[in-house]
């Protein structure tokens, strides 16, 4: 059960690292670590995570167990749906997903997720901003960062989220089999900030634009450019 131990801590440089040093426990499988505050929290490509102590979510958790086929790219649309509805369920307020990662309300990002894999396993990295006040985003971020307190204005108790995410994280982790991945996926489809829209999309070493018109079944995005060619895009980054 993801959540079976929850390791908390006031401060780690990233959640992600001390869970990398725990997959090796025999119970690794469900594991979660929880921080205050990280002093170098990290995004994907490594871009940072501002994560001010005390005002928001930092979590890890270890996926170490047998998976169905390879779902590398299905992880993060999968664990990013599992936070919009936690977020959704305990603030009622609607939570979009732009691909493969962020979760948007109004427009803003208010968390992010980032997947790392060590050979099988794999650390599912959370980031929510719960409490921080919009003037306390660094510049550079304020325009499209916010918090859910910053669009409810209301508090939020990190333990009771996480409490919550561990349940919908299980549940949407058990449902990636061959059988019922489309429904996460369609899910994913459901709240998605980013289909229908023209978008310039970067990869590795490439750069398309084009309307994303859906979802692979390994959670790529799909691209039509502009002669109605649709490219498939396995992981990458919205520009
Ligand atoms: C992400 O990366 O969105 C994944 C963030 C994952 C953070 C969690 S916290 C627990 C665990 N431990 C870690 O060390 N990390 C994970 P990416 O898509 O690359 O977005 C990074 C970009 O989001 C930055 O370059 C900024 O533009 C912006 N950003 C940084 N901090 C932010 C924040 N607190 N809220 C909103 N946007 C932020």
């Amino acid at each position: 059960m993801i959540g079976h131990t929850v390791i908390s801590v006031d401060e780690v440089s990233s959640t992600n690292d001390l869970a990398r040093d725990l997959l090796e426990r025999p119970d690794a499988d469900g594991i979660a670590v929880l921080a205050g505050g990280q002093t170098k929290g990290r995004g994907r490509l490594g871009r940072a995570w501002f994560s001010p102590a005390g005002k928001g979510i930092y979590l890890s958790v270890i996926l170490r167990r047998p998976l169905h086929g390879d779902i590398t790219g299905l992880l993060c649309p999968a664990a990013s749906l599992a936070v919009a509805k936690t977020i959704e369920s305990l603030s009622g307020i609607n939570v979009l997903i732009k691909w493969p990662n962020d979760l948007i309300i109004n427009g803003k990002k208010v968390g992010g997720v980032l997947v790392e894999r060590t050979g099988d396993s794999f650390i599912v990295g959370v980031g929510i901003n719960l409490n921080t006040s919009p003037e306390e985003f660094p510049e550079e971020i304020r325009h499209k960062a916010s918090s859910l307190y910053g669009e409810s204005g209301a508090m939020f108790e990190k333990n009771i989220f996480c409490q919550d995410l561990f349940l919908n994280f299980e549940r949407i982790f058990s449902s990636l089999t061959d059988e019922t991945r489309d429904n996460v996926l369609e899910e994913v489809k459901s709240r998605s900030f980013t289909l229908g829209k023209t978008v310039t999309v970067s990869d590795a070493d490439r750069v398309f634009t084009g309307e994303a018109v859906g979802f692979e079944s390994d959670g790529s995005l799909l691209l039509k450019d502009a002669n109605g060619k649709i490219v498939n895009i396995k992981s990458g980054e919205i520009l």
